[in-house]
C-alpha cells in the first residue's frame, strides 16, 4: 500500500478547451491541483531496480548514514576539513575536469595504465566516464531515482569489465527544496557489465541509456532530423522554426543559464505549445517535455529535474500585450510581453517564492 504522505507542490494551470487545439493560448481559467508524493515500498522500490543492473546484499559495505557522515572528510565537518577536502578533491579529479568542466561531480576514480575511470552525477543521476588515450566519453548508468552510491566505495569499481559499485535504496520523503532520503535497503552491490553501459547504437555520443531518458532516438544521430546531431543540437527534440511565438520563448529562456557548450546538461521545460517547442536555443541547452513525458520524468527519475513550466500565453485585451505565467521549482510569476515594430519587450514579475 501507498501512503499518501504530502502535497509536492501546488502548481497553477489552464483548463484544456478541447474546442480549440492550439495549445499555445490559453483564456487564462486557473485550476489548480496538489501533486501527490508518495512514501513508496520496499517492494516497489526494489521492484523499480532496472533489468540490466544486478545486485545483491553485501555486509562488508557502509550503511547510507554513514556513506552520508563522510561525504566530505572525516568528522567534524568544519571550513578547515572542508577546504582540504575540497583541495584534495580538485587535485583527484582534475584528469577529468579537464574534459568535462563542471558537468559532474565525482564520486570515485580508477586508474589504469592508458585508461581513467570515474563514477560521477549530475541532476539526471549517475554516470560513469572514461578517458581513454585521451579520449573522454560519458555514459549515463540508469539506475533507478531510488538508488544512492556510496561515495566511499571499498573496492575497486571497474573489475573484469563489469561496473561494480557499493550502495542503498533509499526514498525521498520531500522531494523540492530540501529532500529528506531514507534508506530503505543498506549493504547493497551493484553491478553492470560495462559493454551495456557503453553502448551507443547509432554513434552519435549519447549512450543508449541516457537517449532514453530524455527521450531521444538512440537509434538515430539526429533524432529531429534538422540536420544537427542529437549530442550537439541544442534543442535535440524538437526541429527550430523562427515566428514571433517561437522567437518571444527564445527570448525569455535564452540567457536563464549558459549550458550550450555543456551536452551532459539541459534546462527543462515542460511545454505542449508547439511555439515554444519550436525555439532556436542559443546559449542554453533545451529538453522540451511534452506533458505526458514530463509526468513519466516525475514517477521515474529525480525529483530535482523538476521542470520549469509556461502556462499558456494570454492575451491581453490590448492586441500586443500578452501574459504567460510561469512556475519554476522554487518560484513563479508572470511574463508580460509587449511586441511592438516586431520587437518584443519583455518583463518578469515573481511573484511567489517556495
Ligand atoms: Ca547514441
Ligand atoms: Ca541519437
Ligand atoms: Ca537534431
Amino acid at each position: 500500500m501507498k501512503n499518501i504522505l504530502l502535497f509536492l507542490l501546488p502548481i497553477y494551470f489552464f483548463s484544456q478547451n478541447s474546442n480549440t487545439p492550439n495549445l499555445c493560448f490559453g483564456d487564462g481559467t486557473r485550476e489548480y491541483f496538489g501533486k501527490l508524493l508518495v512514501n513508496d515500498s520496499e517492494e516497489t522500490i526494489v521492484s523499480e531496480n532496472p533489468s540490466h543492473i544486478k545486485f545483491y546484499e553485501n555486509k562488508n559495505h557502509i550503511s547510507y548514514e554513514e556513506d552520508k557522515k563522510n561525504r566530505y572528510g572525516a568528522p567534524p565537518a568544519n571550513e578547515q576539513t572542508f577546504q582540504k577536502w575540497h583541495n584534495a578533491y580538485e587535485k583527484k579529479y582534475a584528469g577529468f575536469t579537464k574534459y568535462f568542466g563542471n558537468s559532474f561531480s565525482y564520486i570515485q576514480i580508477q586508474t589504469h595504465k592508458k585508461e581513467s575511470f570515474a563514477l560521477a552525477e549530475n541532476r539526471f543521476g549517475y554516470w560513469l566516464l572514461e578517458i581513454k588515450n585521451n579520449n573522454p566519453k560519458a555514459y549515463y548508468i540508469g539506475f533507478s531515482k531510488y538508488t544512492h552510491l556510496n561515495y566511499h566505495q571499498d573496492q575497486p569499481f571497474i573489475k573484469d569489465n563489469i561496473l561494480s559499485v557499493s550502495g542503498s535504496f533509499v526514498r525521498n520523503l520531500q522531494a523540492v527544496r530540501y529532500q529528506t532520503i531514507e534508506p530503505v535497503k543498506d549493504f547493497l552491490t551493484f553491478e553492470v557489465p560495462l559493454d551495456e553501459i557503453r553502448k551507443d547504437s547509432d554513434q552519435d555520443g549519447y549512450n543508449d541509456f541516457f537517449e532514453h531518458l530524455i527521450y531521444l532516438n538512440p537509434y538515430s544521430k539526429d533524432s529531429d532530423q534538422d540536420g544537427i546531431s542529437d549530442f550537439f543540437d541544442t534543442n535535440p527534440l524538437y526541429a527550430s522554426e523562427s515566428n514571433k511565438f517561437s522567437n518571444l520563448y527564445e527570448q525569455i529562456i535564452d540567457g536563464r543559464s549558459e549550458n550550450a557548450d555543456n551536452p551532459y546538461n539541459f534546462d527543462v521545460y515542460r511545454s505542449d505549445c508547439e511555439y515554444f517547442q519550436q525555439v532556436n536555443s542559443k546559449k542554453n541547452r533545451v529538453l522540451i517535455l511534452n506533458e505526458k513525458q514530463s509526468y513519466q520524468f516525475d514517477e521515474h527519475y529525480r525529483r530535482d529535474l523538476y521542470p520549469t513550466i509556461y502556462n499558456k500565453i494570454i492575451k491581453d485585451p490590448k492586441d500586443n500585450i500578452f501574459r504567460i505565467p510561469y512556475h519554476t521549482i522554487s518560484s513563479g510569476g508572470e511574463i508580460i510581453a509587449v511586441y511592438e515594430n516586431r520587437q518584443w519587450t519583455i518583463t518578469e514579475h515573481q511573484t511567489y517564492i517556495i
